[in-house]
């Protein structure tokens, strides 16, 4: 059977997470940061690394059958493309901001300025279907010094601490995107069998890192108080301890529930609790 391609970025803030996610589904390949193609050994899948720009539209052309990138290059490119899996890392929101000093109020308030920045598509578009008319400035990089310069009265750039904006004396005003990494594929790839191989363990790595395996001991009589706790188990496992009346009871608990649950947990009786990473969920 031939290989299938996947582009991935080849440096930059989303290279290595997604080449730890493909690590992670098993993969095994070498990562050498000169070339350009890699094979992996143990699974029929060859790796492209790419500029991310590119990525949508060799994906879109068959040059490549899958990708994974930012879903904000995803809608600049416009590429036609079929999402098939978010990822869930290299959040950011692409927002317009303005200077500090400006009194701007509202999406209003932008007609007729001018607004620096490198993603003029999916600001026409914004801009469009909020009625507004503005000067959209296109420029490659450093679109955040463009107001200081005097080249614009505000810009619309990717935001995700805040921290260039700030040190350059803007102020976010609207979000016009949130985005995160995408695997994307070619038209009419999603039912490959090594696509749905695939995804069955990129799907069983993300479960994982929302889950958190927990072994804690509490007393016979509080067992009971401990399970209602857990709802989505329906039976944990629970192992006698050598203490007699005493049992260790194992159990997974999602990432986003984790404090609240663990304090209710020592509230009710559970003692020595340790609390360990989980690497796949196979469902
Ligand atoms: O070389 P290549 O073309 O492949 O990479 P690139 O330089 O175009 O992109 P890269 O590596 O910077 O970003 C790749 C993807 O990461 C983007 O397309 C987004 O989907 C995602 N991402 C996540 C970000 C950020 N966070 C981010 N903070 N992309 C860019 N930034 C930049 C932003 O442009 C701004 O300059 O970081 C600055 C803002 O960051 P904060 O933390 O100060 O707000
Ligand atoms: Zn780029």
């Amino acid at each position: 059977m031939k290989n299938l391609k996947i582009a991935i970025q080849k440096s930059g803030r989303l290279n290595e997470k997604s080449v730890q996610l493909l690590k992670n589904c098993g993969l095994s390949f070498e990562n050498y940061k000169s070339s350009l193609m890699t094979t992996v050994a143990n699974f029929a899948l060859e790796i492209l690394f790419l500029r991310d720009d590119d990525i949508p539209e060799y994906v879109q052309d068959g040059i490549a059958d899958l990708g994974i990138v930012g879903e904000n290059v995803i809608n600049e490119t416009e590429a036609d493309v079929t999402y098939l899996q978010r990822l869930g890392f290299g959040r950011c929101t692409l927002k317009i901001a303005i200077p500090n000093q400006s009194n701007a109020q509202e999406l209003r308030d932008l007609e007729g300025k001018a607004i620096a920045t490198s993603y003029p598509v999916i600001l026409k578009k914004f801009l469009d279907s909020n009625g507004i008319h503005a000067d959209i400035r296109t420029i490659s990089g450093s679109v955040e010094i463009s107001p200081g310069l005097g080249l614009s009265d505000a810009i619309c750039d990717i935001v995700s601490t805040g921290g260039t904006l700030r040190s350059n004396g803007l102020k976010p005003f609207a979000d016009v995107l949130s985005s995160e990494a995408i695997l994307i594929g070619r038209a009419g790839i999603a039912n490959d069998p090594i696509v749905l191989e695939l995804m069955q363990r990129i799907q069983s790595v993300l479960r994982a890192q929302e889950t958190k395996y927990v072994v804690l001991n509490v007393e016979r009589d509080n067992l009971d108080a401990i399970i209602r706790l857990l709802p989505g188990v329906k039976s944990p496992t629970v192992v006698p301890l050598a203490e007699e009346n005493w049992v260790a009871v194992h159990t997974a608990i999602a990432e986003q529930d984790f404090w609240d649950k663990i304090n209710k947990l020592k509230a009710a009786g559970a003692q020595g609790i340790i609390v360990m990473p989980v690497e796949k969920i196979i469902i």
